[in-house]
C-alpha cells in the first residue's frame, strides 16, 4: 500500500489534543530512526503485531515526554501520540523514553495511536520510596548510566554514585561516571574524588572530569557514548547535566538553571525528559535531578556492583549479618577494604529497612 503524501506530513501537535506539550517542529537535535537500535526481539514482536493490525502499524520509539506526552519518531516522521484505548484499559498505558512501540496514524487524527510497547531490553527503575513498591521507569532500551555529580569545594563524597551504580547495573546497564565542575577545584581534589570512586567501583569504571565553563573534558563525556548506544544521564538537580548536553552538541539545545549559591541545589530546571542525538555518537537522554534515590529490591545490583564482597558474605554465619559486629562474619574476616565493606553494608541494611517497610503484600 502507498500511503499519501498528506499522511507522510509531520505533525507538530499543535492542535487540541497535544496543546499542553511543546510543539515539536522547533526541536533540534532529535535523534532519527537511524541513530537508533531496535534489538532483534524486539522487531520480531513488532512482525506479530504488524501482522494482526496490518501495515499501517509503524515501528518507533519514544524519544521524548513531557508530562507523561510521549513524543515517537518513525522511519519518516517525528509527531505526538496518544494511547490507544485496549492501553489505557487495560493499565498499561506507561511508556518511557527509549521504548519502542506499534503506533497507528490513523486518518484524521492529528497524531498517531500507541497500540503496542515492545519488550524491553533493559529499564531503568528507581523506587519512589511509597510503602506499595512502585518504581518509576526512568528509561528503557539503556546501554549505559552515566552518573553526574558535580565537584564541590568543601569536599566529595561518592556515596550517591555507588547508589546509583547499584540500580544500574541491577537494570542491566553498564556504569560510567561524569564529574562535572572540574573548574571549581584544584587538581588535588579532582584526583581525590576520581581515586575515591575507583576504590569503591573498581579501577574499571570509567571517569570523565568535566567542566562545561572551560570546555574541559566533553571528548571524554562523548567517548562514553559510542554511535548506536543510548546513555541517560543521573544526577541531583543543579549537577550540570543539561550543560554538559549544550557542551556536547555545541549550542544552547536545552534550557539550563541557576544553583543555590548556599548548596549547590538545583532548581528542577529541566521538567521533560528527552533524548538529544551527538554528532558522530550515540543518544543520550536528559532527565529532571533526582533528590533521593531510595533502594530497594537491588540486591542483585548490590551483588553485581560489590562482586567479591557479596560471595563473601554468602559465607557468614548470620543470614542477616550486618558485617558490622558478628561472630563469624566471612566479610570482616574477607581482607577487604574498610570503605569498601562499610558501604556494601549500608547499602544491604538500607535494602533490608526498606523491604519491610512495604506493605506485606506487596511482591518485587
Ligand atoms: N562552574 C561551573 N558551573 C557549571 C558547570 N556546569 C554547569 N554549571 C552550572 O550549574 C548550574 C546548573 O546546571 P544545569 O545544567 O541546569 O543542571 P542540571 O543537572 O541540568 O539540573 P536540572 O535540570 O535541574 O536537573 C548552571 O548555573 C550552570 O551554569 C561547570 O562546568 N562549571
Ligand atoms: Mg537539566
Ligand atoms: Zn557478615
Amino acid at each position: 500500500m502507498v500511503r499519501s503524501a498528506s499522511k507522510r506530513a509531520v505533525s507538530t501537535g499543535a492542535g487540541t489534543a497535544f496543546a499542553a506539550v511543546p510543539a515539536l517542529s522547533h526541536l533540534s537535535d532529535v535523534p532519527s530512526f537511524l541513530d537508533l537500535r531496535v534489538h532483534e526481539m524486539q522487531r520480531a514482536a513488532y512482525g506479530r503485531t504488524r501482522a494482526r493490525l496490518g501495515e499501517d502499524a509503524e515501528l518507533a520509539c519514544v524519544v521524548r515526554l513531557d508530562r507523561g506526552f510521549p513524543a515517537l519518531v518513525t522511519a519518516d516522521a517525528l509527531f505526538r501520540a496518544e494511547f490507544a484505548a485496549k492501553l489505557t484499559k487495560g493499565g498499561d498505558s506507561r511508556v518511557a523514553v527509549g521504548d519502542w512501540v506499534v503506533v497507528c496514524r490513523p486518518e484524521g487524527h492529528e497524531g498517531g495511536l500507541i497500540e503496542e510497547i515492545l519488550p524491553r531490553t533493559s529499564a531503568i527503575a528507581r523506587w519512589r520510596g511509597k510503602a506499595r513498591g512502585e518504581k518509576q521507569v526512568l528509561a528503557a532500551n539503556v546501554d549505559t548510566v552515566i552518573v553526574v555529580q558535580a565537584l564541590l569545594a568543601d569536599g566529595f563524597g561518592p556515596e550517591r554514585i555507588v547508589r546509583s551504580a547499584v540500580i544500574a547495573r541491577d537494570c542491566g546497564a553498564e556504569v560510567a561516571v561524569v564529574l562535572t565542575k572540574a573548574d571549581r577545584v584544584g587538581a588535588p581534589a579532582r584526583a581525590a574524588a576520581v581515586s575515591g570512586i575507583r576504590q569503591l567501583l573498581g579501577d574499571e569504571i570509567a571517569v570523565a572530569v568535566t567542566s562545561s565553563e572551560a570546555g574541559a573534558g566533553i571528548d571524554g563525556l562523548r567517548s562514553l557514548v559510542p554511535a548506536g548506544t543510548i546513555a541517560i544521564l543521573l544526577g541531583e538537580s543543579g549537577a550540570g547535566k543539561s550543560t554538559l548536553l549544550n557542551a556536547l552538541l555545541g549550542h544552547e539545545a536545552l534550557e539550563t538553571g541557576e544553583v543555590r549559591a548556599r548548596d549547590d541545589a538545583g532548581r528542577h530546571t529541566t521538567v521533560a525528559r528527552r533524548m538529544v542525538a551527538l554528532p558522530h555518537a550515540g543518544v543520550i537522554v536528559d532527565a529532571p535531578g533526582l533528590r533521593s534515590l531510595p533502594l530497594v529490591g537491588h540486591e542483585r545490583g548490590l551483588a553485581k556492583v560489590f562482586p567479591d564482597i557479596a560471595e563473601a558474605a554468602s559465607a557468614c554465619r548470620f543470614r542477616d549479618c550486618t558485617h558490622t559486629h558478628e561472630p563469624g562474619c566471612a566479610v570482616r574476616g574477607g581482607g577487604f577494604s574498610p570503605r569498601r565493606i562499610e558501604a556494601y553494608a549500608a547499602l544491604a541494611s538500607e535494602m533490608r529497612a526498606n523491604a519491610a517497610s512495604l506493605d506485606p503484600d506487596i511482591l518485587l
